[in-house]
């Protein structure tokens, strides 16, 4: 199962302390929360010297990435490698392209306070987070996340499972079933219905596990988190860095080239409770990969020819996973409401019909884009 404490309120003088800890000259002026995802608790310190830049504090939620050493092993390898490529490609600006990490004086990644672990990067500034993009940005997303695995193509060190088993469709069904048949939060006679559903399409969406075992499916460095609001854009609205790089790991490319897709091409949020404003955008699929294609020249024609099937898996499995938290009585993802992770369940299996609906358009685009850039 899924497990995540919730969030805490850490008071500022707190934060202010556990910074004191890492190897940086600047002192705290305050300490305000940066809004993000489900799992970590993040804030921007503002320093009090005009000449320092100003940090991002994390709070690693250690009941999910319950290897911290492992964790900060792979971002530093992570971030230090793509930092190279950048540097000998002459890039100006390599510190708003990657993040940077500070270490302690001790001088490891990150701090335990004797409850939580905690990181510090560079704050970039001049920069915005999205939840949406729109057809002339999605291009460049594609190309920044087909680069992104490009350039990690070719890393020395060996990754680890951040997460054991984070994409593979398999055990996340698996935990569904463990979840329906303990049925803790006495929930499964209300969600019966879409579990039936959901159940209908397993063994197709078990293709991915299947081709891997055939030796038809590499496992490459993928970032395997790759939600819209883990790209930081410039304040003219191109895309700068990758951030959130806790499931950088190995795994099939389905992984970001779906997951992306899952917020990027939906028409409504993750969590939209009207199911009629669920759509999925092909403009937004045909320009995404039209820039991924373009940079990530690795694939394999087996790689190409399933990316329609990796958008149809990533709602899928985002369903299987929302509606485990949920029939589990909501252990793993932060929710603001009681019925949170059904509505999440829900519209994740609508789009994901959607997407299904557009398979063959998919395709046709696909073949399109192979003839276009030659692969
Ligand atoms: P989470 O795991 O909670 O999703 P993220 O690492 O994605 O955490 O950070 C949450 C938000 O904080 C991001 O969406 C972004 O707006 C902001 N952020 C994170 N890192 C940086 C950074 N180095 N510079 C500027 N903003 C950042
Ligand atoms: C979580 O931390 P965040 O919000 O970027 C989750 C992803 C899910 C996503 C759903 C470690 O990501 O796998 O796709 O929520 N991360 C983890 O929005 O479980
Ligand atoms: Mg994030």
């Amino acid at each position: 199962m899924e497990h995540i404490t919730k969030c805490a309120i850490f008071a500022p003088m707190k934060t202010e302390q556990i910074f004191t800890a890492f190897d940086v000259t600047a002192h705290v002026q305050d300490v305000v929360p940066l809004n993000g995802g489900h799992i970590n608790d993040t804030f921007r310190v503002i320093t009090r010297e005009t000449t320092q830049p100003d940090y991002v504090m994390q709070r690693i939620n250690h009941h999910i990435f319950t290897d911290v050493d492992l964790l900060m092993h792979n971002i530093l390898a992570v971030t230090r490698h793509i930092r190279q490529k950048l540097e000998s490609r002459g890039m100006t600006d390599v510190d708003r392209r990657v993040l940077t990490f500070f270490p302690t004086h001790e001088g490891k990644y990150y701090y335990h306070d004797g409850e939580n672990y905690w990181r510090l990067m560079q704050f970039i500034p001049d920069t915005m987070s999205r939840d949406t993009v729109n057809a002339d940005n999605a291009r460049s997303t594609g190309l920044a996340f087909g680069e992104f695995q490009d350039m990690l193509s070719d890393l020395p060190e060996t990754l680890g499972e951040t997460i054991p088993n984070f994409h593979n469709m398999e055990y996340r069904l698996w935990q569904l079933r463990e979840a329906v048949g303990a049925d803790a939060a006495g929930r499964v006679a209300k969600v019966r219905d879409l579990i039936d559903r959901i159940e209908q399409h397993a063994d197709d969406m078990l293709l991915a596990e299947r081709l891997h075992r055939s030796g038809k499916l590499p496992k490459r460095v993928c970032h395997c988190d790759t939600k819209v609001n883990n790209i930081l854009f410039d304040v003219n609205g191109e895309v700068l860095c990758v951030i959130d790089l806790d499931t950088v790991m190995p795994n099939y490319v389905f992984s970001d080239f779906g997951d992306f897709l899952r917020t990027a091409a939906c028409t409504a949020p993750e969590d939209e409770p009207d199911l009629d404003r669920i759509h999925f955008d092909l403009n937004i699929f045909e320009a995404f990969a039209s820039g991924y294609l373009q940079r990530a020249r690795f694939l394999t024609d087996v790689e190409v020819h399933h990316l329609p099937f990796a958008a149809s898996l990533f709602p899928y499995m985002q369903a299987v996973r929302f509606l485990t938290d949920y029939v589990a009585g909501d252990t793993y993802y932060k929710t603001a409401y009681s019925e949170h992770n059904l509505v999440r369940a829900k519209a994740q299996f609508r789009l994901f019909e959607c997407v299904e609906q557009a398979r063959p358009q998919m395709n046709e685009i696909i073949d399109n884009e192979i003839t276009r850039v030659k692969l």
